[in-house]
């Protein structure tokens, strides 16, 4: 099955938490990268005082049931020391299934296509560099969403002043 996975950090030195999470998640059992966006530093939604965020989308290809491909990355989260401060503030490492085939979940544990993907710029930007063509379940064409999405101040790594 082709997934989708989104990630985000803000804490404990960020470019490296979703760098070594993409080797992380290529390493999964039964599942293999097939491409991966560029990274993107973003400003926080949510509280404003918290870190600038880097953010970044992977396809994978997987064998894995959506909900072992979710353990297996809470498996990550927690080995990246997972400390999430407060509802919406600053977390070392995110990790969510942004869309798993063309599968609509919807249970305790798993919302599938990610509840935000529609309006959140930096899932939108990363997901259409690498799926441009993308439909997303319930939502229409990620090319029409993006139209729709202003980029927030979201702007890919390489092209960041330092
Ligand atoms: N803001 C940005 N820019 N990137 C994120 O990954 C992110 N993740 C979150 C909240 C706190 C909503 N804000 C975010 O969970």
């Amino acid at each position: 099955m082709l997934a989708y996975i989104g990630l985000g950090s803000n804490l404990a030195d960020p470019q490296q938490q979703v760098r070594t999470a993409i080797d992380d998640i290529s390493a999964i059992t039964e599942t293999s990268l097939l491409a991966q966006s560029s990274l993107y530093h973003s400003p926080p939604m949510g509280p404003q005082d918290q870190p600038d965020y880097i953010n970044a989308v992977v396809a994978v290809e997987t064998a894995l049931s959506p909900h072992a491909l979710l353990d297996a990355l809470q498996q990550i989260e927690q080995k990246h020391g997972r400390i999430r401060k407060r509802h919406w503030g600053e977390r070392t490492l995110d990790l969510d299934i942004l869309l798993y085939a063309d599968k609509v979940i919807e249970d305790e544990r798993l919302t599938v296509p990610h509840p935000g993907i529609a309006e959140r710029a930096f899932v939108v930007y990363p997901l259409a560099e690498i799926a441009p063509a993308l439909q997303i379940p319930g939502h229409g064409s990620l090319a029409t969403i993006k139209a729709n999405c202003p980029p927030e101040g979201i702007e890919p790594l390489e092209n960041k002043q330092s």
